[in-house]
């Protein structure tokens, strides 16, 4: 089956609260593979890009403040469908909507400050990856806990 990559971005108030190795922790106990790991300070440029369809936003200046605030630590996720696998344990966007049980729904109480990011689609994956990471810095290797997590079918 399709192996996806999700883009998911500890956001700043994640890395301040001590929650990293929370959220880290989730994805890992999932059964999804890590396949790349930065810690960086986003730029404007990379966030006028990041955040594009928020350009005219009315909340785009202090989203972007935000996101500057403090480092972030990038990674790159992936599995079988893991786009819609990764949202659905990030949770909705508001903190307050959150399902109980998911990243945002159990730390978070804000719109903004949300936590986490991670991609909405394939696509956006995509486009998010190259702006984050060069190609040597994404690592292919064999996890051994894939013949754990799914069936022979859904590795092929
Ligand atoms: P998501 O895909 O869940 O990150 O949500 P969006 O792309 O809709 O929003 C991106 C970020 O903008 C959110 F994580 C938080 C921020 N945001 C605000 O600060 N105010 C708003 O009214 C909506 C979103």
């Amino acid at each position: 089956m399709a192996k996806e990559q999700s883009v998911v971005l500890v956001k700043p108030d994640g890395l301040q609260r001590g929650l990293l190795g929370e959220m880290v922790s989730r994805f890992e106990r999932k059964g999804l593979k890590l396949v790349a790991v930065k810690m960086m300070r986003l730029t404007d440029e990379i966030l006028d890009h990041w955040y594009e369809h928020h350009k005219d936003k009315d909340f785009f200046d202090e989203l972007k403040s935000f996101m500057k605030s403090a480092p972030i630590v990038a990674m790159l996720w992936q599995g079988v469908e893991a786009v819609a696998v990764v949202r659905k344990l990030c949770g909705t966007t508001s903190g307050r909507e959150a399902e109980a049980g998911s990243i945002r729904g159990d730390f978070s109480i804000s719109q903004q400050l949300n936590l986490i990011h991670a991609s909405d689609s394939v696509d956006n994956a995509d486009r998010e990856r190259k702006l984050i990471f060069k190609d040597g810095e994404i690592i292919d290797w064999e996890s051994a806990a894939e013949a754990l997590v799914y069936s022979a079918a859904e590795r092929s």
